[in-house]
């Protein structure tokens, strides 16, 4: 097995058994293209689990999660049917192991997406766009790492919850949104902290993942990334976001398992 399957199969390991490993890289050694193509090799290992791909999730895309992670390049991974999450549902916490929330915008497509595209281009592929959440969570310890480990970690990908579907010609570009836990209020942004606009964040993911050689398919989903800094969930809260315009998804977080 040569090193880039054995960091797939440690960070495939860590994620099914919901359970933390050290950095993998503290040498600094990966190149950004290892690390996708672990990425790449770790989903596989999911998918050979019988998982199906769903679509891409964009990370970085705002200045408040750059800042939050001290990370600045804008990143992709891959989404699986395992990872949704039923919206309204209760999410597992023992899946997880030490699990944040981040509000979303999420584009369901109508048509495959593929290589450079034009705003325009982007939204008349779209089917239909939401509010979203995702919930992220690092294998690494204390959530600690460098651009190729999260990289190579598919990004953090663990689960998400759509919100209700709605029209593709909504106006998303500055839509107000709020998370809350239990009630409370606990990020409040915009739509628009998504590189300007989400559709931008479609763009970069249509280019990147047709460079990939993996271009969007119809019935893909698409994550424009976290508009805010994620928030730690734990077992027994209820954590919601209301977009405005979009409404709004939520889900419970069930108690650890014994
Ligand atoms: C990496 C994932 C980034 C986003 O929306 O920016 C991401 C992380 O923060 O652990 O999902
Ligand atoms: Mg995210």
């Amino acid at each position: 097995m040569n090193s880039l399957d054995n960091f797939a199969r440690q960070l495939d390991d860590a994620a099914h058994q919901g359970r933390e490993l050290a950095q993998i890289d503290p040498d600094n050694k990966l190149s950004m293209e290892d690390a996708y193509a672990i990425q790449k090799r770790s989903v596989g290992l999911r998918l050979a689990r019988g998982e199906r791909r769903v679509g891409v999730k964009m990370g970085f895309t705002s200045r408040a999660k750059m800042v939050q992670m001290g990370l600045s390049d804008v990143v992709w991974g891959r989404l699986t049917d395992a990872m949704q999450e039923e919206e309204g549902g209760d999410v597992n916490f023992s899946r997880y192991v030490h699990p944040r929330v981040e509000p979303e915008v999420a584009f369901i497509l109508k048509k495959p997406l593929a290589g450079r595209v034009t705003p325009a281009e982007a939204l008349a592929a779209v089917e239909a766009v939401a509010p979203a959440l995702e919930i992220i969570d690092s294998r690494y310890r204390d959530f600690k790492f460098t651009l190729p480990e999260v990289v190579a970690d598919n990004c953090s990908s663990s689960g998400f919850v759509v919100g209700p579907w709605h029209d593709p010609r909504t106006d998303v570009a500055n839509l107000g949104l709020v998370v809350s836990i239990d009630g409370r209020p606990v990020q409040i942004g915009s739509t628009a902290s998504l590189l300007g606009h989400p559709v931008r964040s479609l763009v970069a993911a249509a280019r990147l993942s047709a460079a990939a050689g993996e271009p969007l398919q119809a019935g893909w989903i698409v994550l424009a990334g976290g508009a805010t800094a994620a928030e730690w969930i734990r077992p027994g809260q209820h954590v919601c976001i209301e977009m405005q315009r979009l409404g709004s998804a939520s889900f419970h977080v069930g108690e650890q398992a014994a």
